[in-house]
């Protein structure tokens, strides 16, 4: 048993290697290879002046199929995709909306990480506020790993008004606001320095739950890892968000300090599941990785065990137990302590195979499906069945006293997918995809109970697609609502290899849309392949495009992007002015087509400047900027925006700032100059 978890651990790390390794007895039939020099697939074709369907189909060598999914994938110029899907973008930091099915970028939004386009961590006073909301003490982090984006719900379907990301390389959040897909707050986790950028609202939004990962002594002090059992602990993290302020409110939410096994994914109950959360969790060893040459490393310590545990939390009776006061506090934040959570029933654990990946629940909330990165199934879990069990009582406990649910009382189908599952969304139809990273495949599987009014088997393979390759997340169109819709499916891979030209050793993410619409229920192939230059994405929502209702342009002139509300001091035409207060110099400067307002300015050297612009248009996509050499000063503002930025003008010179959008035909005469004198600022 253990030869075969090495093998397959080798096979993980390393995922489409050929015959020189993963072999021995492992099963890697259906191991995904790229295809070899002489089966490389034909090139795009060439151009061609042939004009008819036919003629354009032979000249460029496409089948039928090909045609069909040019077809199913093209958008006319002007016409706008059915749905966004946000996607991760890993250690890019950011976030992707990318429109379907026609897998066009239509935004990197600016998250974690200073972004020029939008302005976003270059002076402009609100973007610099949300960054630096971020930080750690005086640590400015300015990069995330960006996993799991959660759109905010109302009765368990996406209402299009919030996106919350989670980091996993620093335990933050981001909140993004829809309606000007604007990153308005990141919150740092005050007890933790990692998590695993799990982000899962409840039906309401009334949480966002953040799963941890790596577990540390709570609070980010020292302790050596000898004393890993006793002093180190992992934490689910619950959010509270304030929807009327579109904010996270820091002082109501708390965390639950959990066992040091290493908290994963989770989702949240839904319907009749609503009011629990369910997490997956690795390293219920309590492996502590490599010290010296006779140490075990981490990626066989955390392997040993069969089972993990399944973290079943009563979320209803953690706020319970919060509201009653019986929290400690960590760092000024609010931590329900372990063993209150275990003795007061907030927090249950079931065992699950085999170093499990992802919890997803089903539409009806009847069901939680967990992968095993090192087994063949994919394993279905009862909620009836788990309540059942914990009214019967009776339960054993792990060393740190949590009641352990026994895994044949919980356990409702185990369906054999193949090897590597992973994550798993769902359609409208009662199926279930779920993604096979060591097979390079998707597969659709049949759910039971009352998702099988059709006569089908339950609990069964239905058939597999292979994808390029090693996918790690999936996502069906409003795939883990309460109400998906079916359709599409973008199989998010991890290699990508030989798909595209080369473009140098770092190749590109590869996307991949999978027809969910064909008449013959075992098909769904390939017919787009995307690729993503940022990464590494991990997981993505898609929403249906028309519950988006972002602004074209924001509702008054001289708005304030932070609070959403107009700024009573916000310039505008004809109230331009510069005021002076000993070496304190503040500028109220409007932009329109195409010049500043002023556009000469003339301060001393050492002079404190604060700088408050308006774009007073109300055009749809009349976007100016505003950009200083030198000076590190760059916004993007939007119709009706109005920014502030402070500086000291500490370098004597001439500073011609100009607009950076292209605006209008004299943007070029859209400049303006800061002369910063070398009289020194009166004090
Ligand atoms: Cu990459 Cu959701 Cu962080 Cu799996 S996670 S792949
Ligand atoms: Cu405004 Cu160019």
């Amino acid at each position: 048993m253990k030869r075969q978890i090495i093998m397959l651990g080798i096979a993980l790390a390393m995922p489409i290697t050929t015959s020189a390794c993963s072999r021995g007895d492992v099963d890697t039939s259906g191991e995904a290879k790229p295809a070899q020099e002489d089966q490389a697939a034909p090139s795009g074709g060439e151009a061609t002046s042939a004009q008819s369907p036919d003629e354009i189909a032979k000249a460029r060598n496409l089948s039928p199929a090909d045609v069909s999914a040019a077809l199913k994938t093209y958008m006319p110029s002007g016409r706008h995709d059915e749905y966004v899907q946000f996607a991760s973008s890993g250690h890019g930091g950011q976030v992707l909306a990318i429109g379907l099915p026609s897998m066009r970028l239509l935004k990197m939004i600016a998250t974690f990480s200073p972004e020029p386009w939008q302005g976003y961590g270059y002076g402009a006073k609100s973007t610099m506020d949300t960054l630096n909301g971020g930080n750690a003490g005086d640590k400015e982090l300015r990069w995330a790993d960006d996993h799991h984006p959660a759109l905010s719900e109302t009765a368990g379907d996406y209402d299009g008004q919030f996106l919350f990301i989670g980091d996993k390389a620093n335990a933050r959040v981001a909140v993004i606001d829809l309606r000007d897909f604007e990153t308005k707050q990141i919150v740092k986790n005050p007890i933790s320095n990692i998590d695993h950028g799990g982000m899962f609202v409840t039906p309401d939004t009334e949480w966002v739950v953040e799963g941890g990962q790596y577990a540390m002594p709570l609070g980010g002090g020292y302790a050596p890892m000898e004393d890993y059992k006793e002093k180190y602990r992992g934490h689910i993290t619950f959010w509270k968000f304030d929807r009327a302020a579109g904010r996270i409110d820091m002082a109501k939410s708390f965390a639950m300090e959990v066992p040091p096994y290493w908290q994963d994914l989770c989702d949240s109950g839904k319907k009749g599941s609503t009011g629990w959360v369910f997490c997956n969790s690795i390293n219920t060893e309590l492996a502590t990785g490599k010290a010296d040459k006779d140490g075990v490393n981490f990626e066989s310590g955390v392997s040993q065990n069969d089972m993990d545990f399944l973290h079943v939390v009563n979320l209803k009776k953690a706020e319970e137990l919060v509201a009653a006061g019986k929290t400690t506090e960590i760092n000024g934040f609010n931590v329900l302590p372990l063993d209150t959570a275990a003795a007061e029933g907030a927090l249950y654990f079931i065992p699950e195979p085999k170093s499990p990946h992802g919890a997803d629940v089903t539409p009806g909330g009847e069901y939680i499906v967990v992968g095993g990165k090192l087994d063949q199934n994919a394993t279905v879990y009862s909620f009836q069945k788990i309540q059942d069990a914990i009214a019967a009582g009776g339960l054993d406990k792990d060393d740190y006293g949590v009641p352990i649910i026994p895994f044949d009382k919980a356990m409702e189908a185990q369906v054999q997918l193949g090897l590597g599952p992973l994550h798993t969304q769902f359609d409208d139809k009662g199926f279930a995809y779920t993604s096979l990273f060591l097979d390079s495949a998707v597969a659709k599987w049949s759910l039971g109970g009352d998702y099988r009014k059709d006569g089908l088997e339950p609990w069964k393979l239905v058939t597999k697609t292979p994808v390029q390759y090693n996918i790690g997340h999936l996502a069906t169109a409003e795939g883990d609502t309460v109400s998906p819709d079916g359709h599409y499916l973008v199989a998010m891979n991890k290699w990508a290899i030989d798909r595209f030209q080369n473009v140098g050793p770092l190749v590109p993410q590869n996307f991949q849309l999978l027809d969910l619409d064909q008449p013959e229920p075992d098909k769904m192939p390939v017919i787009y392949d995307a690729p993503i230059g940022v990464g590494e994405p991990h997981y993505a929502q898609i929403i249906k495009a028309d519950k988006l209702k972002g602004w074209e342009k924001y509702p008054e002139i001289g708005w304030d992007t932070d609070k959403m509300a107009k700024d009573p001091d916000a310039p505008l035409t004809g109230t331009e002015r510069v005021e002076r207060d000993g070496n304190k110099v503040t500028i109220y400067m409007t932009a329109i087509r195409s010049h500043f307002t002023p556009e000469r300015i003339e301060v001393n050297v050492g002079d404190e400047v604060t700088l408050k612009i308006t774009n007073v248009e109300q055009t749809y996509d009349a976007t100016h900027g505003f950009a200083v050499p030198i000076y590190n000063l760059n916004l993007s503002l939007e119709p009706g925006e109005t920014q502030t930025v402070e500086f000291t003008a500490d370098r004597a010179g001439v500073y011609p700032f100009y607009c950076t959008e292209f605006c209008s035909a004299l943007h070029l005469e859209m400049v303006g100059y800061l002369l910063v004198k070398d009289t020194p600022a009166a004090q």
